[in-house]
This record gives structure tokens, C-alpha cells and sequence, in this order.
């Protein structure tokens, strides 16, 4: 559509607004292109990307590496469904298994149905391994939690703006405090509970890290109660908080070592940077004793485990190993807390930074309801960085796991210029 290159972003944002659903308010930048750590908006100015979709785009926008595999694949065979096979799955199914230590792979697209099919698979257990009575069992979400948009996961979300006039719910789901092993323990007497779903670090809810201990100490009670704990890494996973999953421990370390204990979770689900923000694909992974309740014709979908998703998924998986994105992040995570601690002692904007790895947040000196951390994304856009509040006050920072240092700090320069600038 060669209109398209004479349309300003003005246009383009008017257009949107026109045609399409208004089920998000994005900061108003129109973005063209991505390269890396870099974006640029269709007048051509260049911002760093200090959201990475969310976290999709862990390995930098177009990674050279992952178009190649998705360009060679995409001219070769890209859906076949599940009615048949194809040479792609098989190859990728023992890739992902072996790269994170389990025995089967469920290949889904989008991260909610990696979390849905998660769901389903534990209740599936629940019955006919555990012995949970038909229709009875419960699975424990915890406070704050964001899992997606269905109707299942909404069922279990505590935001208004997330749940309201969906109903009627999904039965079978309870809520507990976040970061809270007593609470679990308490949940976890009633013999029906099927298993325990929980973030790793809450992203949505502006970036919740839990105490020390707190995973190691669900997956054990989830195992003294025969409950399935189940690690929702979409977000968190795939190198973002510093190691290759953030269940893999609490010790900062960075490497592998005895203090960090591994807790491995019963079922993973992981979608986002697993494609490198190319393609939509998602994953749940078990061992078979879970994986296996699931029979043929029981679970599927037309785009899961296609072979243009399982070439794109490999070729990711390749670059954040090849790129040593897991310890690039745990080291410029801390250059960027330090950075923001600095700012938080010479600005009474910032009240505090909290994040593991390269998944970090402000928390904005105002009110929940106030426009202010709304302001500062603006202000840091026009600046050259582009970011987003979460909740109200709090600002999340997920730069590609590609970032250099000196880039890094480049962009804590603008930060920092414009909340001392926003407070004058
Ligand atoms: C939106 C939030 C982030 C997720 C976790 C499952 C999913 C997500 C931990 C579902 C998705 C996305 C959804 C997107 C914005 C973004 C988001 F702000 F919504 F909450 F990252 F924090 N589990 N998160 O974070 O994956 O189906 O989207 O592929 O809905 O606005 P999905």
C-alpha cells in the first residue's frame, strides 16, 4: 500500500482510532521500524525500546539470525496442523525438552493458551492420577496475578479492568496473598486442590519480586500436599531476570551454583521471547507422568507446533544462549538499579526501583490514580526512550537482553534528565 509511506503518525493513530477496537491506549508513538535495542517512528526519529513488547523481544527487534530462520523456513512449509506430521516438530520438541530439562513439550501459540492448556493438563492430573473427585478440583492463583485475557485466567484476577462484566467465572479457582507461604500452606489442606499457578516475579502488577525462599518454599509445599506448582514464565522467562528462567533460584549469583537451589517447576508454560517477538509461539512443558494424561484429541490447536513457529523457537532459543543473554541481563540489571537508586536519592519523583535481571520498575512518588508516570513516558519519548506504566505509579524498564552497557547508560542519562527536568 505505497499510501502507507506518505502517512504521518498523526494519520496513523487517527486511523486506529477509526477502525479498530479501543481495547488498549498506547503512548502516542507509531512506530516503522526495530533494529536491536533501537525503534523508530514513521517520521524517522529513533527511540531506544525499554519495553520489549513486553518482554517478547528479549533478543532485540529482527534479530538477524531468527529472520533468517523464519524467512528459510516460511519459503518452505509453514502449517501442516497436527493431522499429519512434519520434519520440524520432532526436532523441535527434543530441542526445547533437553534445553530445559524436561520430558515433553505441548506446542501452543499465544502465552494465555500456554497458561490455559497448563490449567487443563493439572486438572487432567488432578483426576486421574491424584484422584481428585470429578468437577472438584480448585487451582490457586495468587494476588496480583496477570495471566492473560481468557475467561479462565480473568476469572482469577483481582483487576477490575480485567474482570468486570465478563462474568459468569470460571468455578475451581481460589486467590491467596502473593508471597505469602503460610496462606499456600493453609489453601493447600483442602485435598481438592488440583495445583498452585504463580509468576515468578509479578510483571503486570509492577514487578513484585518475592522474598528470598518464597518459590523454593511453594514448590515444597506444593509436593508435601501433591499439588502440581505450576511457573508461569512467560514474562519472566526466557533470560529476562538475569538466568535462563527465574525459577531457577534466588541466589544472585549469576552462575550455577549449590546456594541456588533448583526449583523445577511441575509444569513451565513459556511464550514471548520464545520466538524472539517474531512469531507468536508458546509452550508448556511436563514430565511425563503429568504430560502424559493428556490423550489424543484431548487438547490442540490449527498454529501449534507449525513448522515456521518451531524454526523461529529454535533459532531464539539459540541466540539468547549463543549471546549470553542470561548473564548480560543479571549484570546491567544491577548497573540499572544502581543507576535508578542514585536517581531515588536526588529526586523525590522516584520512591523506589525494584526488579531482578533486566526486568526492573520505578515506583512514581504520586498517587495511584495520578497522570504523572503517564507524563514521564511521554516526556522520556520525546526524549528518545520509550516505556510504559504498569499500574498507575509504577513505570516498568525491559530493555532487549542485547543492551550494551554504554547503551545502558545512555538511556539511564535520559531517564534521569527527564525526571529532574519533569520536577522543576
Ligand atoms: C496485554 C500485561 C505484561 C503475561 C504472563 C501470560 C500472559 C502474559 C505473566 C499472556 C501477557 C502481556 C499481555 C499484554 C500486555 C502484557 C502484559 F501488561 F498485560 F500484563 F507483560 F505484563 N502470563 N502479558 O505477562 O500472554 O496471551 O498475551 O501472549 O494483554 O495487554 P499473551
Amino acid at each position: 500500500m505505497d499510501t502507507q509511506t506518505m502517512l504521518s503518525s498523526q494519520d496513523l493513530m487517527q486511523m486506529e482510532d477509526k477502525y479498530g477496537a479501543h481495547n488498549y491506549h498506547p503512548l502516542p508513538v507509531v512506530l516503522s521500524r526495530g533494529e536491536g535495542v533501537f525503534v523508530w517512528d514513521v517520521e524517522g526519529k529513533k527511540y531506544y525500546d525499554f519495553l520489549s513488547a513486553y518482554s517478547a523481544v528479549n533478543q532485540g527487534h529482527c534479530h538477524p539470525d531468527i529472520i533468517a530462520a523464519l524467512n528459510n523456513q516460511a519459503k518452505t512449509l509453514t502449517l501442516t496442523s497436527r493431522a499429519f506430521y512434519n520434519d520440524m516438530l520432532g526436532p523441535y520438541e527434543k530441542y526445547i525438552t533437553e534445553y530445559f530439562g524436561f520430558d515433553k513439550v505441548l506446542p501452543i501459540n499465544s502465552g494465555v493458551e500456554a497458561v490455559e492448556t497448563a490449567l487443563k493438563l493439572c486438572r487432567k492430573w488432578a483426576y486421574e492420577k491424584k484422584g481428585i473427585p470429578s468437577n472438584q478440583a480448585k487451582i490457586i492463583f495468587a494476588s496480583g496475578n496477570f495471566h492473560g485475557r481468557t475467561l479462565a485466567v480473568i476469572s482469577a484476577s483481582q483487576d477490575p479492568n480485567a474482570r468486570n462484566n465478563f462474568g459468569p467465572y470460571l468455578p475451581g479457582v481460589d486467590v491467596i496473598n502473593y508471597n505469602d507461604l503460610e496462606a499456600l500452606e493453609k489453601a493447600l489442606q483442602d485435598s481438592n486442590v488440583a495445583g498452585f499457578i504463580v509468576e515468578p516475579i509479578q510483571g503486570e502488577a509492577g514487578v513484585f519480586v518475592p522474598d528470598e525462599g518464597y518459590l523454593s518454599g511453594a514448590k515444597a509445599l506444593c509436593e508435601k500436599y501433591n499439588a502440581l506448582f505450576i511457573a508461569d514464565e512467560v514474562q519472566t522467562g526466557i533470560a529476562r531476570t538475569g538466568r535462563l528462567l527465574a525459577t531457577c533460584g534466588n541466589c544472585d549469583c549469576g552462575s550455577h551454583c549449590e546456594k541456588r537451589p533448583e526449583i523445577k517447576p511441575d509444569i513451565l508454560i513459556l511464550g514471548k521471547a520464545l520466538s524472539g517477538g517474531v512469531f507468536p509461539v508458546s509452550a508448556v512443558l511436563a514430565n511425563d507422568d503429568i504430560m502424559m494424561c493428556i490423550k489424543p484429541g484431548e487438547h490442540g490447536s490449527t498454529f501449534g507446533g507449525n513448522p515456521l513457529a518451531c524454526a523461529v523457537a529454535i533459532a531464539a532459543l539459540e541466540v539468547v544462549k549463543n549471546e549470553n543473554l542470561a548473564e548480560n541481563a543479571m549484570a546491567l540489571g544491577k548497573v540499572f538499579r544502581s543507576r535508578m537508586q542514585s536517581l531515588v536519592e536526588k529526586s523525590d519523583l522516584v520512591k523506589l526501583v525494584r526488579g531482578k535481571g533486566l526486568l526492573n520498575a520505578i515506583v512514581i512518588n504520586d498517587t495511584e490514580d495520578s497522570k504523572t508516570a503517564w507524563n514521564l513516558c511521554v516526556a522520556m519519548k520525546d526524549n528518545g526512550l520509550i516505556a510504559k506504566p504498569t499500574h498507575g505509579n509504577i513505570i516498568r524498564f525491559a530493555p532487549p537482553l542485547v543492551i550494551t552497557e554504554e547503551q545502558l547508560h545512555a538511556c539511564c542519562d535520559i531517564i534521569e534528565k527527564t525526571i529532574l527536568a519533569y520536577e522543576k
